[in-house]
């Protein structure tokens, strides 16, 4: 089993995998940047270290660094979260070289499934569907042209060391295409260091449907049900769900199959994720795997039992799964909400500052994975995302009402967030009949302004101010003596630090 862990992130998920390793009784070892020095992550782990300055490329990026932390405080496993190296197959790899295990999959099959056109290449081999579209990087524009005419107009651009939305583009029609060949590549070019584009069918409205799978060292593999993560916006997530809606239980059982076919083939251990795109004949093609923990893991822990972050951990130390397929079952529902700091009155503009004040929602099927608390600093350098709020409950219905109380119920000021802006989605006549593509955000919220709650927020600035207050030094008056200092936020946490750290 291994002994100490590095957690190489910051924020929620930080907090998440710190949170595991208590639970397993490990000791984690938090890195940190110069910024993050009074993050939660840092207080929550057994030592921190800090890392370098502010910029990710010089601290959460720093491989060289990292993995020398590792060594000197003797933790023979890192966990990457998500984003930063989680799926940098150097880094896999300098692991390795390092002796120290990756929490995650090997960086082979790491590099296998970031490169689309050779994971393409892979699929189809296995007769895995993928969505029709070139075979490989054409070396002159005319192959181009010729594979849009075979694959049938409007065709989709995308970057061959892409996902996550940069560099597409969509084509009409043939007089488009070399102009939006040429924005494309230079897209590709300035998001990857890598020019090379392909084209697919464009598929009309998808769903974005994806399949948790665990893969432990000795080829044995399950699959924990899907997630449906159509709302989206500009390519981020916002709000994710399992069961999905579109899913009968045939469908699932195929898809989960196929997902599981995807990361044998791919050679893939660890926990990962096969992403598809369901058109409206429901059809289901392979669109590519996320090799990490995923931001919304939640909702399928909370439907399953499984606790994700415990399986990588059993994993990388060489542990059998302790499941069959057969033995796995979705129960209920779950929804999850992305808490970002982003202004949605404001073009969605990110926000940064002081959390003034935090009320956390609380109450049975409420999960809250947090990387704040009230007095923290949320600096500008990094991913908003300031938390997650995850509700179970036993039906959709159920699970949506169970979400708006706890939006309503959920309180953080001195930042702008997302919690009224997803209050008027879950509540949606839409998203509440379950029809949930990825277009929803654009079609319903385009141009979204929100109640102007003059009144609330007057009440807010008022419990604001209060706040502030309350949080000054507190003094004893009793009139004898000198006057004693009797509570400080900030020394109870520096006491609460020397008490809790070696
Ligand atoms: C597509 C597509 C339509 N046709 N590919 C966006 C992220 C990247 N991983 C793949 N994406 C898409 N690929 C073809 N051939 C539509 C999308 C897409 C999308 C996919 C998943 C979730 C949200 C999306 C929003 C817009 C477009």
């Amino acid at each position: 089993m291994i002994k100490k862990i590095l957690v190489a992130n910051r924020g929620e998920i930080a907090v998440r995998i710190i949170k595991a390793c208590q639970e397993m009784a490990i000791p984690t070892v938090a890195v940190y940047s110069e910024v993050d020095r009074g993050s939660l992550h840092v207080q929550m782990a057994d030592e921190a270290v800090n890392i370098g300055p502010a910029p990710a490329i010089e601290s959460y990026l720093n491989m060289d660094r990292i993995i020398q932390v590792a060594l000197q405080k003797g933790a023979e496993a890192i966990h990457p979260g998500y984003g930063f190296l989680a799926e940098n197959a150097e880094f896999a790899r300098r692991c390795e070289k390092a002796n120290v295990v990756f929490i995650g999959p090997n960086s082979k099959a790491l590099e296998l499934v970031g490169d689309k056109v050779r994971s393409r290449q892979t699929m189809k081999k296995a007769e895995v569907l993928i969505i029709p579209g070139m075979k490989r990087i054409p070396t002159d524009y005319s192959e181009y042209e010729i594979e849009a005419q075979r694959i049938g107009y409007p065709v989709m651009i995308k970057a061959s060391a892409g996902g996550g939305g940069k560099g597409m583009r969509i084509v009409q029609s043939p007089k488009e295409l070399k102009s939006s060949l040429e924005a494309g590549k230079r897209e590709a070019k300035s998001a990857f260091g890598d020019e090379s584009v392909y084209l697919e069918k464009y598929i009309e409205e998808p769903r974005h449907v994806e399949f948790q799978v665990l893969a432990d060292n000795y080829g044995n593999i399950v699959h924990l049900f899907e997630r449906e993560c159509s709302i989206q916006r500009r390519h981020q997530k916002i709000v994710e769900e399992t069961p999905s809606q579109a899913l009968d239980s045939t469908l699932r059982a195929k898809m989960g199959e196929t997902a599981k076919k995807v990361m044998k083939v791919s050679g893939y251990n660890n926990a990962g994720t096969v992403e598809f795109l369901l058109d409206r004949n429901k059809e289901f093609y392979f669109l590519e795997v996320n090799a990490r923990l995923q931001v919304e893991h939640p909702v399928t822990e909370l439907t399953t039992g499984v606790d994700l972050v415990h399986q990588q951990i059993l994993i990388a130390s060489g542990e059998k799964l302790p499941f069959e397929q057969g033995k796995l079952q979705q129960n209920g529902h779950s929804i999850e909400c992305r808490i970002y700091a982003e202004d949605p009155h404001n073009n969605f503009l990110p926000s940064s500052g002081k959390v003034l004040f935090l009320k956390e929602p609380k109450g049975p099927g409420v999960r809250h994975d947090c990387g704040i608390y009230s007095g923290c600093d949320v600096p500008i350098y990094y991913d908003p995302i300031l938390a997650k709020l995850i509700v179970w409950a036993e039906n959709r219905e159920l699970a949506c009402q169970k979400m708006i109380n706890a939006l309503n119920d959920y309180v953080i000021l001195g930042i702008q967030t997302t919690i009224d802006f997803l209050k008027d989605v879950i509540s949606h006549s839409q998203f509440k009949a379950g029809k949930t593509t990825t277009s929803f955000i654009k079609m319903f919220f385009d141009k979204w302004k929100g109640k102007e709650k003059t009144e609330e927020k007057q009440k807010l600035a008022m419990l604001a101010a209060a706040f502030v207050n309350y949080n000054k030094t507190y003094t004893k008056k009793s009139g004898v003596g000198p006057q004693e200092e009797i509570f400080s936020p900030w020394q109870s946490l520096g006491r609460w630090h020397l008490g809790g750290k070696k």
